[in-house]
């Protein structure tokens, strides 16, 4: 809670109003993801704050929300990401606060997405004009005018709570083409590439990751099941489905006995994780339990405390004890990056995702212990005097910053820190589901399909 404050403070005393924070030059950025939108640390915050009491700051949130946020902007903003930090951030504060302006807000937005999906297979492309004309663009760098697995596969939390909360059910219908597209198509070796055509609905390269590029559509399956109160069975399927695959194509084991998930292109394995994929320890611990025979559920169990483990000693293994962007398990490397371009770290949360999970899930001292350690690390390595900022080589500890707060340090690590260390019936899991910002969405029950919002 105090680290919150400290990177909250600095971010309201020299960026307020501008997407994050600059803590070295103690000034604003604003970068080219979320368009003209604006206040992403504000939006991405909200729940932090409410959630550990923060309350003045909170409100000091609530109101630029209800004041400034202007939603009429236009400019080029990532679909992905406007969803996962600006709807997701709406939509948790309204359920926590019952706070109406919230929710007013965030069906204006949600709006504005739609356009997006007006593709011959109804796949979003990547960005989004979230002005009038709502045209939408390929990244120039994706292959072939390619759509991004992760990006159009992680929409389907918050677009269900986008219908619940309209009455409209639109949103559920996009998310659900793509669900039904995704189900039916062809799969080499039951994995899901993370290139996809929009225009032609085929797969464009066998790029398989269960880091950056795919992650979350993983996650996003197994949160739909949960979020549906276990009556998606699509959903859970697919997950099982897919994970089966990783498992048999991608897991692999270290000669030092590390279990890792390597990367696939074309039957080829790369032996390299990302930092991004540490989140699938805790996505594999939380599915563990609806596997469909006690055994699975143990082997899920340790399958999660496995790939955790490995992504601690990315962290045990470095200078700084932070994690790089990615590490490799060859030419003799094990858990450490060989590049010099990967041994950055930016304030990620993955590795303390999967602490947060594996600790609600087991109890086991040592991911507080784990988690403990990276406060430390955090406090010594990224904290500078206004703000915290990432690092630029985590082997060498003279810190070189990259000045940069990014706006998930508010709303993942710190938020999934905080949960760490509290009890279990803070948000717990059976009634919650955290999007991939950590923005935490309430289970939708049968029996109250009617908006209510929830009480924190
Ligand atoms: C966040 O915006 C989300 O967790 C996303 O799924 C992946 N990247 C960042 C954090 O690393």
């Amino acid at each position: 809670m105090t680290m919150m404050k400290f990177a909250w403070d600095n971010y309201k005393q020299y960026a307020w109003g501008k997407n994050e924070l600059r803590p070295l030059t103690r000034n604003g950025h604003i970068g080219n993801m979320f368009g003209g939108l604006r206040g992403a640390s504000i939006v991405d915050s909200l729940d932090s704050l409410f959630i550990m009491g923060l309350l003045e700051e909170y409100g000091d949130a609530r109101d630029w929300v209800r004041s400034s946020l202007d939603l009429s902007s236009n400019g080029e903003a990532s679909l992905f990401e406007v969803n996962i930090r600006y709807v997701g951030g709406l939509l948790s504060a309204y359920y926590l606060t019952g706070e109406e302006m919230f929710k007013q807000k965030v069906l204006e937005l949600g709006e504005k997405l739609l356009p997006a999906f007006n593709t011959p297979t109804g796949i979003p492309r990547g960005v989004i004009n979230l002005g009038s004309s709502g045209t939408s663009w390929s990244w120039g760098w994706a292959s072939a005018g390619s759509s991004i697995l992760a990006e159009f596969g992680t929409l389907h939390l918050e677009f269900l709570h986008l219908s619940q909360l309209s009455g409209n059910p639109v949103y559920t219908e996009k998310v659900m083409n793509i669900r039904k597209l995704l189900n039916r198509m062809e799969k080499p070796h039951g994995l899901y590439p993370n290139f996809l055509s929009p225009v032609t609905g085929s797969w464009v390269q066998h790029h398989v990751s269960v880091g950056g590029l795919g992650d979350s559509f993983y996650e996003y399956l197994i949160k739909s099941y949960l979020m549906s109160d276990k009556t998606d069975q699509e959903a859970k399927t697919m997950y099982y489905s897919a994970l089966e695959a990783i498992e048999a194509n991608l897991v692999q084991k270290s000669v030092g006995g590390l279990t890792y998930m390597a990367e696939w292109r074309g039957g080829i394995l790369d032996h390299k994780m990302g930092h991004l994929a540490c989140f699938s320890g805790g996505m594999v611990g939380l599915g563990a339990d609806d596997a469909d025979t006690p055994q699975k559920r143990q082997h899920y169990l340790d399958l999660a405390a496995e790939i955790t483990h490995t992504c601690h000693e990315s962290y045990a293994r470095s200078a700084t004890k932070l994690g790089p962007e990615a590490f490799r398990f060859d030419g003799g490397a094990e858990a450490t990056a060989t590049r010099l371009s990967d041994r950055y770290y930016i304030l990620r949360p993955e590795v303390i995702e999967s602490y947060m999970y594996m600790w609600r899930l087991t109890h086991d001292p040592k991911y507080r212990e784990w988690g403990w350690e990276a406060v430390e690390a955090l406090e010594k390595h990224c904290r500078v005097e206004s703000g915290f900022s990432g690092i630029r080589d985590v082997y060498s500890s003279s810190a070189s910053h990259d000045n940069m707060q990014q706006s998930f340090f508010l709303s993942e690590t710190l938020k999934y820190l905080y949960l760490l260390f509290s009890d279990d019936d803070l948000l717990p899991l059976e009634d919650w589901v955290f999007n991939t910002e950590a923005h935490p969405l309430p289970v939708i029950r049968q029996a109250c399909l009617q908006e209510a919002p929830a009480a924190a």
